[in-house]
């Protein structure tokens, strides 16, 4: 037994009584889940309440990420992808650039651009309404997931503005749904030590209720590897779990494993595969209100993202097409798959893949909208 464990009891029977029963677990239940060695056994529970929501599906997305700029005024110590403004390496699309690249997804057959980019110091407003107007004119049939609630904030923090009127004329603009990004782990001793410029975890929380009273769906991550602890994975899942109770406007759950490598934070390994598919697989147990568990395969690998699949998660995410937050993190895996790719890898596991759009509206979705 390791020395470290803490006193908690690590007998899951009473959780899979509960898992079976479809009763919702408690703080203590997700510490235990952590701290139990059987991954099986939670994973097998994991197992049951995916198949119970999604049966034998598998979902995944033709989409194209576009991160429009590295150029970032915070520094967090878990980020290789920010630069200094003017710092070798920095760049800045233009809404030209930026139309260019969109303009690629007509070849790829995408629905989605996922579009994030890093806080820039001068850049107003109307950059970031310009460059949402004029995708959606020229791609109206396209999904806009674009700008983490951190982006957002930062937009109300530079116009003087309030988040809903940010929200509100982004909408207008033909914004569709937000990304997960930025979540990291709620915890304010923790967001202290990685991203003391950030938005607080409530804040995030509370972009993300702004968003959703606007109908405007989102997705919910966390950084996960880093140097958070059980409690800390916890608290966050269950600020999640009680926005979603309140809203019901998350479409998934991303964990994101930390990649250490050009961060301050180098002296920490990659995560191990067992961590990666707990933190999966008690997202699906804790979070009973969210409809989807994604596995990111960018960075958790083919290999694992696969096996997720016995392990709670029904989403693989998309094709991607260039992604450069991970890559800038020594991410080993490829930039883009495709649909071929990932059609059989999800076949490969026995499951039926599923193309969606970014509101799974391929799906019979049991949530409130
Ligand atoms: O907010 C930054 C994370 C996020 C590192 O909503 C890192 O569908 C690992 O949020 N190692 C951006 N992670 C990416 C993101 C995302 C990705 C895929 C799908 C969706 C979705 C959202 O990436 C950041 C931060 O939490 N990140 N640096 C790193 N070194």
């Amino acid at each position: 037994m390791h020395p470290s464990r803490s006193s908690y009891n690590n007998d899951l029977s009473n959780i899979q009584e509960k898992v079976i029963r479809g009763h919702r677990l408690d703080f203590e239940d997700g510490i235990r889940l952590f701290e139990s060695p059987d991954i099986l056994l939670i994973g097998k529970l994991a197992n049951i309440v995916r198949e119970r929501i999604n049966k034998n599906k598998v979902y995944y997305v033709i989409n194209r990420h576009i991160n429009y700029s590295n150029i970032c005024k915070n520094k967090c110590k878990f980020c290789a992808f920010r630069r200094e403004d003017g710092e070798d390496g920095a760049y800045q699309m233009s809404i030209n650039e930026i139309l260019e690249k969109a303009s690629q997804i007509i070849q790829e057959k995408a629905t989605e651009l996922h579009i994030v980019g890093g806080l820039h110091p001068e850049l107003g407003i109307d950059f970031y309404v310009d460059m949402i107007s004029s995708i959606h004119k020229r791609f109206p049939e396209v999904h806009l997931q674009a700008f983490t609630a951190v982006e957002i904030s930062h937009f109300a923090e530079i116009s003087g503005t309030t988040t809903y009127d940010i929200l509100k004329k982004l909408k207008e603009a033909g914004l569709g749904s937000l990304p997960g990004g930025g979540a990291e782990v709620f915890s304010t001793a923790i967001r202290k030590e990685l991203c003391p410029e950030k938005l607080s975890g409530e804040e995030w929380l509370n972009t993300m209720r702004i968003a959703h009273r606007l109908g405007l769906r989102s997705n919910a991550t966390m950084l996960y590897g880093h140097i958070e602890n059980n409690e800390d994975r916890i608290n966050h899942l269950l600020k999640l779990r009680e926005l979603q109770d309140e809203t019901g406007g998350f479409l998934s759950f991303i964990p994101l494993a930390f990649h250490p490598e050009n961060t301050d934070l180098e002296n920490i390994f990659n995560t191990a595969g067992i961590l990666d598919l707990k933190m999966l697989a008690i997202g699906r147990l804790m979070l009973d209100n969210f409809d989807h568990i994604k596995a990111f395969w960018i960075m958790l690998g083919i290999k694992i993202s696969q096996i997720s699949l016995s392990f709670g998660v029904d989403d693989i995410d998309g094709t991607v097409a260039e992604e450069k937050i991970t890559h800038s993190a020594g991410a080993e895996t490829p930039e883009a798959l495709t649909v071929d790719n990932i059609v059989s890898l999800i076949e490969e596991t026995g499951r039926e893949p599923v193309e969606r759009d970014t509101l799974y509206n391929h799906t019979n979705l049991q949530m409130k909208n």
